[in-house]
């Protein structure tokens, strides 16, 4: 099964520098080996080129953009990160997008849905559905969600809004939301699954309830796996951790799941080596998106 890697080195919609080496750690983690042996056929597409903070405006407030960081910079990278997904859907091959911090799922969810209706499962600590109205950090990593829902002023938006329907996008292991985010989130139709959902009902249910809302009426689903999903003690490599996460085997059990139904596209982002302790959160990237295409114990 032929597989394009797609590395994004993309650091301006997150406060921590250091996300932007999240591409390298994870090929360095032994991403290669481990596709091909699961029978892919993975091709190194390379990093997308990012600029540096340095040349963009942090500040930049217009009538269009309201508050959010580098948006500009976050829009062309994520034009030419779509053109790559979609074009490597239209070749035939899986698209798999290495980040960089969560502001590139506006690429990847705009390639992926191009020529297709598509579900997304968004496995975070984070909702990740501010607008830059809402946004209490200016950071687009907080906005993914809601810039592909066309929401607030990612409305009508060619770069931006994706066409993915409401209904169909699913939050799994939630459990930080900004106070004007959680009334946004309630107004819409996107399934919200909280770690006191996890406690209570099992990883598992949980995991096929989501993937049950992404495949609802759609070709396939984009699964988006933010590394602070997990718990910080887990993943220690990531800029923003919320105690309480989803454990090791709660994770590749969740993962695990999901290979099983249509998935298109899947995205590893906001790895971390800076903040990382040997490297650990990208092995475990690269151990569960193993585990979302296939892999399984015998
Ligand atoms: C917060 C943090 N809700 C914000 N979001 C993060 O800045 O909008 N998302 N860390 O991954
Ligand atoms: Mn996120
Ligand atoms: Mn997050
Ligand atoms: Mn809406």
């Amino acid at each position: 099964r032929p597989l394009r890697i797609i590395g994004v080195p993309m650091d301006l919609g997150a406060d921590r520098r250091g996300v932007d080496m999240g591409p390298s750690a994870i090929r360095y983690a032994g991403l290669d080996r481990q596709l091909t042996d699961l029978d892919y056929d993975p091709t190194d597409v390379g990093d997308l080129t990012v600029a540096r903070p340095e040349v963009g405006d942090p500040d930049a407030v217009t009538p269009e953009t309201g508050r959010a960081k580098y948006v500009a910079e976050v829009r062309d990278v994520c034009t030419r990160l779509a053109d790559e997904v979609a074009d490597t859907l239209e070749e035939g091959a899986f698209p798999l997008v290495l980040g960089g911090d969560h502001s590139i799922a506006i690429g990847s969810v705009n390639g992926s849905a191009r020529d297709a209706d598509v579900g997304v499962v968004w496995f975070d600590a984070h909702a990740d559905f501010n607008t830059p109205a809402t946004t209490p950090s200016g950071n687009v990593h907080g906005m993914p969600v809601a810039a592909f829902l066309g929401e607030g002023e990612f409305a009508d938006t060619d770069w931006a809004e994706a066409g993915v329907k409401e209904e169909n996008v699913a939050l799994v292991g939630i459990r930080s939301i900004d106070e004007t985010e959680r009334e946004a989130l309630r107004d819409t139709d996107v399934s919200v699954f909280t770690m006191s959902d996890i406690d209570e009902r099992g990883i598992t249910e949980v995991t096929e309830d989501a993937l049950d809302v992404a495949s609802d009426g759609t070709d396939g689903i984009h699964v988006s796996l933010d590394l602070d999903w997990l718990d910080p003690n887990e993943a220690p490599g990531v800029g923003t951790p919320v105690r309480g996460g989803v454990t090791y085997r709660e994770a590749h059990a969740a993962l695990e799941r999901t290979a099983r139904r249509d998935v298109r596209s899947m995205e590893v982002v906001e790895v971390n080596p800076i903040l990382d302790r040997s490297n650990r959160t990208a092995e475990l990237a690269v151990e569960l998106a193993a585990s979302g295409l296939g892999k399984r114990i015998i």
